[in-house]
């Protein structure tokens, strides 16, 4: 059975959506932040040494990354048509918006959390974090345009991926002029299998 290595507040939250939608078995092992720092406790470290979360270990193979996590619960679980094969002329562009929500999407809303911490010395910055999440936040809304969901207009692990970036955008109301993006958002945080994995996740502040 997958175990999921759990932190609160964190993107493994989306996994426990994920692994809900799907109806798969898994096992919640959590681990609380820091009050202080904020961090990880260290014994994450001992499951993977960068001390992330998600982390999920499977009879002990251990695989990090949210969107190759993401995979491998579709992989085992989602029933077929859940998402494109590699036949599918449109895989490639699933998998761009699968990697593209880590890899490119969450980065100046990482900049804008940590320059936070700067006060008055962050300034200078944020006009370029600002923009930059403008022009993110603007693609996806652009991805998305009138569906309901990103890929082919049915629910998929692009929405459990991408879910967390709106959250994160949320938070700073770089959402506010995108309502397709809200309206999004309330539908995925309305869905009963959200609702089940925030229960079960316990506490997580994107969540409401
Ligand atoms: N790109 C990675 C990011 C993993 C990551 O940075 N997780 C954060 C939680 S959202 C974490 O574990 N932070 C605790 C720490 O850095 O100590 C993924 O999507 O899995």
């Amino acid at each position: 059975m997958i175990e999921v290595h759990h932190l609160n507040n964190s993107r493994s939250q989306r996994i426990l959506w994920l692994l809900e939608e799907l109806e798969a078995p898994y096992k919640i092992i959590n681990y609380k932040r820091d009050l202080d720092t904020n961090l990880a406790p260290e014994k994450l470290k001992t499951i993977h040494s960068l001390g992330k979360s998600p982390v999920i270990s499977i009879d002990g193979k251990v695989i990090i990354e949210s969107a190759a996590i993401s995979t491998y619960i579709i992989d085992q679980y989602a029933p077929s048509g859940f998402s494109p094969d590699q036949n599918d002329e449109d895989y490639y562009k699933y998998l761009e918006l699968m990697h593209y929500a880590e890899g490119s999407a969450m980065l100046p809303l990482l900049l804008l959390l940590y320059s936070s911490s700067l006060g008055e010395n962050a300034e200078p910055l944020m006009g370029r974090i600002f923009s930059e999440i403008n022009l993110h936040i603007g693609y996806l809304s652009e991805c998305l345009g009138d569906n309901e969901f990103f890929f082919r207009n049915k629910f998929s692990g692009l929405d459990t991926m991408l879910s967390f970036v709106l959250e994160a955008a949320k938070i700073s109301d770089s959402l506010k002029t995108f309502p397709n993006l809200t309206n999004a958002l309330d539908r995925y945080q309305s869905r009963p299998a959200y609702k089940k994995a925030l229960e079960k996740g316990g506490e997580y502040i994107l969540g409401s």
